[in-house]
């Protein structure tokens, strides 16, 4: 790799150094072609001559290659968690309300059909920052952080790798999991690592799921919204705009809580969705009949609450709205951030890419949260803008969050990774209907995999039951043609696309894991018993 570096910073700096200083390396170039041919016979004096020209060429060639460095783009990538496509440019709820995200989405290209790599939240990250398939590194749980496993522990991640090539990295929110990243190992991340706030909470859970954690509620509050964790993380990123570096190239992260659970909002934001008016999502009773049992293991027990509680709760119009309502609240600290990218002067020069790390369903199929192969679970908003990405577009090729490591580095001129599991989406984001070979993959747990392409989804999980939907006429999934013979060509053709390394979970691998020990099925260490 570091000749690859070397070779490509080369290569730039004679073209920088031709392009910049023109006449005086053409002086110098002569000097050092006269130089050479005479090499063997030039006196002494000469020679000290056109070590001295050399010298000067080289630092000539240190200063462009650091002009070059100062004028890459800058990125400012923003993350949002849980956030499923109930945004307004994607489509997802007919009532979403997210100008600022949208506006986004104005200034540059939508990813119409991007997936997540994990449906849920620590392998998700781990696997766009590494840039690895959780089928190749072992992340699939919620612990440990990848920086805990051995073999992992010295992967450069997308802001180490833009830090390796001159940027100032900066980074706060929830951009790697919470607590993956153990205090001591933090400036090893980014340049600074800057402020996360959690959410605040109530004195009392407003709702009472059938899992009593904090986390897993949802209602008005806090009353103030520069209370909420979302505002203090864009004030955090607002006001690196006054200490950003002037020599050399940004790369800020900040990433966003909501829609995750709690559910928080102020009045403000649950006045947008009244109840009443509300369009909830397209639920098909008995949705699961033609599915494989094998599915459930996938959401064996989890936190969130089944949607049958929530109806026999009468939540499900609430969690609806508290959901919309976060999304609307969050999408407002994202338009603070715009403002302030576009009022610091740096706009034209800065790609920003939002995304995020998987979906959430809501009744669709019977639950509640991730941790599913279907639609709802791995579909994630996607979108570039800035330079050398084409406005107000719209791409429907099959995306991952794998593609935007190798993207950005090829969108910022980076010398190129080898190691890298994505692609590179420039194609699409200079052209959005440039054919993208490469499907969509979705993992969850060891040998559950779903492939994603323009019109289909396939899933085959572990114990080889299969799922197949046609999203031309099928876009909830809801008829399952995976047991129809006339398409198993299909089926086949989709399959060459699973991935061939299935790594065991990493060690220490725990909650939400799902293993097999002898002829059973073990949810978090403990047997499954099927009930039916
Ligand atoms: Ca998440
Ligand atoms: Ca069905």
């Amino acid at each position: 790799m570091n000749v690859v570096v070397t070779d490509t910073i080369a290569m730039r700096t004679t073209r920088s150094l031709a392009h910049n200083t023109k006449p005086r390396s053409i002086r110098t170039r002569g000097v050092v072609h006269f130089g050479f041919m005479q090499i063997g016979v030039m006196p002494i004096r000469l020679m000290a001559i056109c070590r001295i020209a050399i010298g000067c060429i080289l630092l000539l060639a240190f200063e462009s290659a650091t002009i070059s460095a100062a004028e890459r783009p800058n990125i400012l990538m923003i993350a949002v968690d849980d956030l499923n496509d109930w945004v307004g440019c994607l489509g997802g709820h007919p009532q979403a309300q997210t100008p600022a995200i949208d506006r986004l989405a104005q200034r540059g290209t939508v990813m119409l059909n991007a997936h997540c790599q994990a449906p849920l939240c620590n392998p998700s990250r781990a696997s766009l920052l590494t840039g690895r398939r959780p089928s190749s590194t072992g992340i699939y749980t919620l612990s440990p952080g990848f920086r805990s496993v051995e073999a992992l522990r010295d992967l450069v991640t997308l802001p180490q790798y833009f830090a390796q090539h001159g940027y100032y990295t900066f980074g706060c929110g929830k951009i790697h999991h919470d607590g993956s990243v153990p205090a001591a190992d933090r400036e090893r991340e980014f340049t600074v690592w800057g402020p996360a706030p959690g959410m605040p909470y109530p004195p009392k859970k407003f709702v009472e799921t059938p899992d009593p954690i904090r986390a897993m509620d949802w209602g008005v509050f806090p009353a103030d919204d520069r209370e909420q964790a979302d505002w203090k993380i864009a004030d955090a990123a607002i006001e690196q705009w006054g200490h950003l570096p002037q020599d050399r190239p940004f790369f800020l992260s900040l990433g966003f809580r909501l829609p995750h659970v709690p559910c928080f909002a102020s009045q403000r934001w649950f006045d947008l969705y009244p109840l009443d008016t509300l369009t909830m999502p397209p639920i098909l009773e008995n949705d699961r009949d033609d599915i494989p049992g094998f599915a459930w293991y996938l959401q064996w027990k989890l936190p969130e609450p089944r949607w049958s509680w929530l109806q026999q709760a009468n939540q499900t119009r609430r969690l609806v709205q508290s959901y919309l309502a976060s999304i609307s609240f969050m999408d407002s600290q994202v338009g603070r951030v715009l403002d302030a990218l576009d009022a610091s002067g740096k706009a034209s020069n800065t790609i920003v890419v939002l995304w995020s790390d998987h979906g959430w369903h809501l009744g669709e199929k019977g639950i509640t949260g991730k941790n599913s192969l279907w639609e709802r679970s791995t579909r994630v908003p996607l979108i570039f803008a800035g330079p050398g990405i084409t406005p107000r577009a719209r791409c429907a090729e099959p995306a991952e969050l794998l593609d935007l490591y190798p993207t950005l580095i090829d969108l910022c001129g980076l010398p190129e990774r080898t190691g890298l599991e994505g692609h590179t989406l420039t194609p699409q984001l200079r052209d959005p209907t440039v054919v993208r070979e490469h499907p969509a993959i979705t993992t969850h747990n060891q040998g559950n995999h779903t492939i994603r392409t323009r019109d289909w989804r396939y899933i085959r999980y572990a114990d080889g039951s299969e799922e197949l939907y046609d999203h031309r006429s099928d876009p909830n999934e809801w008829t399952n043609l995976a047991n129809q013979p006339q398409h198993a060509a299909r089926k086949a053709d989709l399959a060459r696309w699973l991935p061939t390394t299935n790594a065991a979970p990493v060690p220490g691998s725990a909650s939400r894991l799902l293993i097999k020990s002898g002829d059973t099925w073990l949810w978090e260490g403990t047997p499954i018993v099927p009930d039916r």
